[in-house]
């Protein structure tokens, strides 16, 4: 295993640009591993010297992880795409069962996907479903169970806050119960996603009709009580403002503070094809890449930081593994979300193909599993 690189200390180059663009006092923080604030992050957005911004994120990622760039070999499981939410950016739901285009998978449907895999050394299946108002609870339960009958040594990532929010007011549940229950059935850990953005206004635009940013929170600080690890994420570059990702991001960091249970932050970015949100621009890269940077410099207390290549495009991704990210999620077999919403990436990459997107990007690859204990060197 290569050995962690620990720059000591920020090059002189880079010491010098930040002076230049008024960064020192930052540039100091962040040598020192101080925690930096909301109004330090405000200046991190707002400075015309993106690259600056880079290169101290680069500096936490390379202290924190050397050139090490984790992946795993994952599977995706969307069972229903029926969904009450009518969240404007997505792509991927049908509001109704019998919607042309919904789909609900018998559980044989469903076990059928990790069947087909049984040569291939897939360790995570990761599970995210619509709000389908037509399923009883035991449809989750039973799915759980039939997955992990097929291939007990697979790890389970699975149910977004918003699906657990959602069982609970549905089945008249507590969060610790739903959870309890979905643990006893299988489950290992829960996914980030449904946070997209925390701040209300904005929450109150884009996706009304689903769990706010404290249930959000709460169902992961109960589920990090459990013992169960989870993700966390943030949808970015739709209407909201650079002071919004912040609030988000330092929402997660207090959770964080509080539980210790997230492994790794996911900023997501909105593609615009086939949903209500379809006339706004995407994101460009340099926005993207400066919102990686300011997550890895804001987020001091979460490990990882991913650059999900599905959303990101390879090219992309590679880049972001200079600004802050250390990990590139998986292989991911049948990514509907994305796909659905337009993005070009192919449906999935092998594990050759990861090793040579973390090589051509000129760091070390690491098969990791959902937990990042190293299943290979690569
Ligand atoms: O919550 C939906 C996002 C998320 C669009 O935990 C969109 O390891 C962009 O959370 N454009 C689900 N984004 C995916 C997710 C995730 C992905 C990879 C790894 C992990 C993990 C979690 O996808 C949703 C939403 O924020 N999304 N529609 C769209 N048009």
């Amino acid at each position: 295993m290569n050995t962690l690189r620990k720059p000591a200390s920020l090059p002189l180059v880079t010491r010098r640009a930040a002076a230049a663009a008024g960064l020192a006092d930052i540039a100091d923080k962040v040598e020192a591993g101080e925690r930096l604030t909301f109004e330090d992050g405000q200046r991190l957005f707002a400075t015309p010297d993106v690259a600056v911004v880079g290169a101290l994120a680069n500096l936490v990622r390379e202290r924190k992880h050397g050139d090490l760039t984790y992946f795993n070999r994952n599977q995706h499981i969307n069972a229903t795409n029926v969904c009450e939410a009518t969240c404007m950016f997505c792509s991927f739901s049908r509001l109704k069962t019998g919607d042309p285009e919904s789909y609900t998978m018998t559980l044989e449907q469903a076990v059928s996907r990790l069947r087909a895999l049984s040569d291939t050394l897939v360790t995570e299946v990761h599970i995210v479903n619509g709000l389908n108002p037509d399923l009883p609870f035991a449809y989750y339960t039973d799915l759980l169970r039939a997955l992990k009958a097929e291939r007990p040594d697979v790890h389970l990532k699975g149910f977004t806050a918003v699906e657990v929010h959602y069982y609970a007011n549905k089945y008249n549940m507590t969060y610790e119960q739903i959870l309890r229950e979905f643990m006893a059935a299988g489950l290992d850990s829960l996914p980030g996603g449904g946070a997209e953005i925390f701040e209300p206004r904005v929450r109150h635009k884009i996706c009304d009709d689903k769990v706010d940013a404290d249930g959000w929170l709460e169902v992961h600080r109960v589920a990090h009580r459990l013992g169960l690890r989870s993700n966390c994420t943030m949808l970015f570059g739709m209407i909201e403002t650079t002071d919004d990702r912040l609030d988000h991001m330092l929402r997660l960091r207090a959770l964080q503070d509080e539980t210790g249970g997230f492994q790794t932050f996911i900023p997501l970015k909105f593609h615009n094809e086939h949903n209500r949100l379809a006339g706004l621009y995407e994101a460009t890269a340099v926005e993207v890449l400066r919102t990686y940077a300011v997550a890895r410099l804001m987020l001091d207390n979460i490990s990882h930081l991913k650059a999900y290549w599905p959303m990101l495009g390879v090219q992309v991704a590679q880049a972001a593994l200079s600004w802050g990210a250390d990990d590139v999620d998986g292989t991911v077999r049948e990514e509907r979300i994305y796909h659905m919403a337009g993005a070009k990436t192919p449906q999935a990459l092998s594990r050759a193909d990861l090793i040579a997107l973390i090589h051509g990007a000129g760091r070390v690859p690491v098969e990791r599993d959902t937990l990042y204990h190293v299943v290979a060197e690569a």
